[in-house]
């Protein structure tokens, strides 16, 4: 079902995903200024007292990476632009830097000249160190930046304005897990305010600039892990479900599509909760209810919600149920593997806000326990991920859902931010020691599929091709 359903569909995206934190390395060369997670990292907060300063060491391994995106057949690639590399504070002032805007260039001509569309993430966490996001000026700050790059990079039509803003605004400025690392009551919802202005502002200036035939696409990335109740039986339960996916994708969903946060916020953050002026409120409408090109949608587990206090605008979260976990334990602690989810979450998104398309922009897993090469290479279970997500990929476009094509998380293991390196969510093994990368059997699984699934094979250049991988 998933190469008749998926392999049919027009110009479906099939591609890996990194972020220039989690790969590049790379921290202090280049004229790279510094990002919130350099201090962050710096000062010891990610575990083990870790750091980004070498990661996959990517800004020197580029181009065999690359090669990895080919020999395993995807016709896409995600990637993020480090904003501290390409426009970075000189003397206070955000800056062009040449040697970064040159990295850039070289990463966009091998994949065009491999056949690979890249598509851009203009902010994936690395925030320059001199902004904050619960800081009103930042709003301008993002829409120039993103001005900067459209301008900079005219080759790139697919671009993804925001990864995560529930992640990185909850981590970041909730529970302090995330740079910057601010532990607060309420903060994190200031900073989704200003994330939901950035947004929109660089939507409408790309709007105003290319138009829908163009080819040029922008989208922002929501993430969610959809539960299902506790007791299916118990109706606060069951309400529990709609209240937990509306507090989460409807922060921003909402704003986006339809001019406001849902009441049911604002029930639980009262005042805390910032107000759109009628300026701003017009400007979130003025995208006639289609604020995005496509809705990226992140997802990885599942997790069961119940009303306790019989209130479902307050659920608990678990992820086990008469000692038996939700699915597939995985060792990042908050993921379990539940295919169904990733159908019922596209229903909701598609029911809720009718998106012109979607991109399932990162789907994957870490392990579920020992993370050595000899026994990780051998992932069987993420390839079994993989295909039982698909399947209900499948279904949901069955069901007439616009999915326009599903990125893996990740091409590589890399910096898992919080968790450090000990959690590999790559098709590909990185020993961080020595920068040598194995494909998993899970990228072996991967270059079959996109074999069957059609997909134009990538050129291959430098005398790779894809038969280098069985080496
Ligand atoms: C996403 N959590 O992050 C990001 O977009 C990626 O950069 C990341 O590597 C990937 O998912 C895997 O984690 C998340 O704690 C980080 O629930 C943490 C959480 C969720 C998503």
């Amino acid at each position: 079902m998933i190469v008749e359903t998926l392999g049919a569909i027009p110009d479906f995206r099939w591609g890996a995903a990194t972020s220039a934190y989690q790969v590049e390395g790379a921290w202090n060369e280049g004229g790279r200024a510094e990002s919130i997670w350099d201090v962050f990292c710096h000062s010891g907060r990610a575990l083990s007292g870790v750091t980004g300063d070498v990661a996959c060491d990517h800004y020197h391994n580029w181009q065999s990476d690359l090669g990895l995106v080919a020999q395993y057949g995807f016709n896409t690639y995600r990637f993020s632009i480090s904003w501290t590399r390409v426009f970075p504070f000189v003397n206070g002032k955000p800056t062009p830097n040449q040697e970064g805007i040159d990295f850039y260039k070289n990463i966009l001509a091998e994949l065009q000249s491999r056949g690979i569309t890249p598509m851009v993430t203009m902010f994936h966490w690395d925030l320059p160190k001199q902004l904050d996001w619960r800081s009103p000026d930042v709003v301008d700050h993002f829409q120039d930046y993103a001005k900067f790059l459209l301008d900079t990079f005219p080759e790139v039509k697919l671009w993804i304005s925001v990864n995560e803003p529930f992640t990185f605004c909850l981590l970041g400025y909730h529970i302090g897990i995330h740079a910057p690392g601010v532990r607060s009551p309420y903060d994190h919802y200031k900073c989704g305010h200003h994330v939901l202005l950035a947004h929109a502002k660089t939507f409408d200036m790309f709007q105003k600039r290319f138009s829908s035939e163009s080819g040029y696409k922008m989208g922002a990335v929501l993430n969610f892990d959809f539960p299902q109740p506790l007791d299916p039986t118990n109706p606060e339960d069951v309400q529990s479900v709609q209240a937990n996916a509306v507090e989460q994708i409807g922060w921003f969903g909402d704003p986006l599509f339809f001019g406001d946060y849902p009441k049911e916020l604002r029930l639980i953050a009262g005042d805390n909760l910032p107000n759109f002026t009628a300026a701003e409120k017009s400007l979130l409408l003025s995208g006639a209810n289609h604020p995005m090109s496509f809705y990226g949608l992140n997802t990885y587990s599942g997790k069961y919600v119940s009303a306790p206090d019989h209130d479902p605008l307050h659920p608990f979260v678990q992820f086990w149920k008469d000692g038996k976990p939700i699915g597939e334990r995985f060792i990042s602690s908050w993921l379990y593997g539940v295919p169904q989810e990733i159908l019922h979450h596209l229903r909701w998104v598609n029911n809720r806000y009718r998106p012109r398309q979607i991109y399932i922009t990162e789907n994957g897993c870490s392990d579920p326990g020992r993370t050595q090469l000899e026994y990780t290479v051998n992932d069987w279970y993420r390839i079994a991920f993989f295909r039982d997500y698909l399947a209900n990929v499948a279904q949901a476009v069955k069901e007439g859902i616009p999915v326009q094509g599903y990125i893996v998380w990740s091409l590589m293991d890399n910096f898992e931010w919080a968790d450090g390196y000990a959690r590999r969510f790559g098709i590909t093994y990185v020993d961080f020691q020595t920068q040598k990368r194995t494909p998993k059997l899970s990228a072996f699984w991967w270059l079959h599929l996109n074999e069957r699934m059609g997909v134009p094979s990538p050129t291959a250049i430098s005398g790779v091709d894809a038969a280098h991988v069985y080496k």
